[in-house]
């Protein structure tokens, strides 16, 4: 019989899951389930490289597992946990440390971008952030990493360290792949549509989040940032028109229309008209998951069986990986 080839992926708990990591990971996820086998976790242990109140992250924790299972993640196909639930993460990123240099991590863009909105605590876990990012794939053997473009860098990273480890102590990490989806891979701020959509976005105006309420959501599309054009077209590169670029990237992913089909069937109507429907397609498409979130809500008990076994199962493949890592270092086994 074949095996599934496996997959990894995760989403930080630092704020409202918006638009962008719905459309630029979650989404595509739920396309894969069924054919490879996947494991999705919440990185609680990554969000903390930026400060967070104790009770809000504990909170969008759980909020967080509600949203894969409302977007469609079953919990039957698909390993589900919480990254601080299982020690391994933390174990195999201290010897990948040792195998990372200051150098390459220096370079990492998200670094860069955060060191500058985080001005007042640029710590060493925001510096080394790819290198857990490394061993949370690593851990598992994942073929795949699916991620939005912003990712991309870490991943690369990601493969830089598995080779080098396996060139001093032979073939013990599988070489991830970067997996991006056909659409959304990028999704931009509403407002400042040069910069990507964030949860962290201090401005809620430029992000979408899963759960807002359908007004809010009309009402921030209705005031993206556009150009005085007026004409809906889409120009890769074209940095004045990146606000309808990114309306058009939105609409897309949600209704599956290509550029030039929403080209032609947006020709001579102006931006008012195609804002107002690319609301409505957003407001519809999120509407069953917001549903399904709220009825996951009164189910804590089930939430709790998911994230407790989900641990155990995942714990179980990711410590045979740090056992064999720490044989090839040469700590000594007890
Ligand atoms: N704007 C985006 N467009 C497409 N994909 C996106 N992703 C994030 N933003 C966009 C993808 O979502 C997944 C989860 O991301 P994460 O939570 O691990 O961290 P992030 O990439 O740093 O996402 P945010 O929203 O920008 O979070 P904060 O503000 O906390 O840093 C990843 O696959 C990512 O590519």
């Amino acid at each position: 019989m074949e095996t599934k080839k496996r997959i990894f992926s995760g989403v930080q708990p630092s704020g409202n899951i918006t638009l962008g990591n719905y459309l630029g990971a979650i989404k595509n996820w739920v396309e894969l389930q069924d054919d490879y086998e996947c494991l999705y976790a919440i990185m609680d242990m990554h969000s903390i490289t930026v400060r967070q109140d104790p009770k809000e992250l504990k909170k969008r924790t759980l909020d967080l597992l509600k949203i894969y299972l409302a977007c469609g993640i079953d919990p039957e196909k698909n390993l589900l946990f919480v990254q601080s639930h299982v020690p391994s993460h933390a174990q195999l990123a201290w010897v990948l440390n040792c195998y990372t240099y200051m150098g390459e991590l220096s370079r990492m863009t998200q670094f860069k971008d955060k060191s500058k909105s985080h001005a007042d605590n640029i710590n060493a876990g925001l510096f080394t952030y790819p290198v857990l990012m490394a061993a949370d794939i690593l851990l598992y053997s994942a073929d795949l990493v699916p991620v939005g473009k912003d990712q991309m860098q870490h991943i690369e990273i990601c493969r830089d360290i598995a080779g080098r480890f396996n060139a001093i102590y032979g073939d013990v990490f599988k070489i991830p792949e970067g997996f991006l989806p056909k659409a959304g891979a990028k999704v931009m701020s509403l407002q400042e549509p040069l910069k990507k959509m964030s949860k962290s976005d201090p401005n809620p105006k430029g992000y979408i989040s899963i759960l807002d309420d359908s007004a809010v959501i009309a009402k921030k599309i209705k005031s993206a940032v556009t150009d005085s054009e007026g004409v809906v077209e889409f120009r890769e590169g074209d940095e004045a028109k990146a606000g309808i670029n990114n309306l058009m990237t939105i609409y897309s992913a949600v209704t599956g229309k290509t550029m030039d089909e929403i080209t032609k069937e947006y020709a001579g109507a102006g931006y008012g008209v195609f804002k107002s429907d690319t609301a409505d397609a957003v407001v519809e498409h999120i509407r069953p998951i917001r549903e399904e979130y709220d009825r996951l809500s009164g189910d804590k008990a089930y939430l709790e069986g998911i994230f407790r076994s989900g641990a155990e199962r995942a714990e179980k493949i990711a410590s045979r990986m740090v056992s064999k890592v720490y044989k090839k270092v040469g700590f000594l086994p007890f």
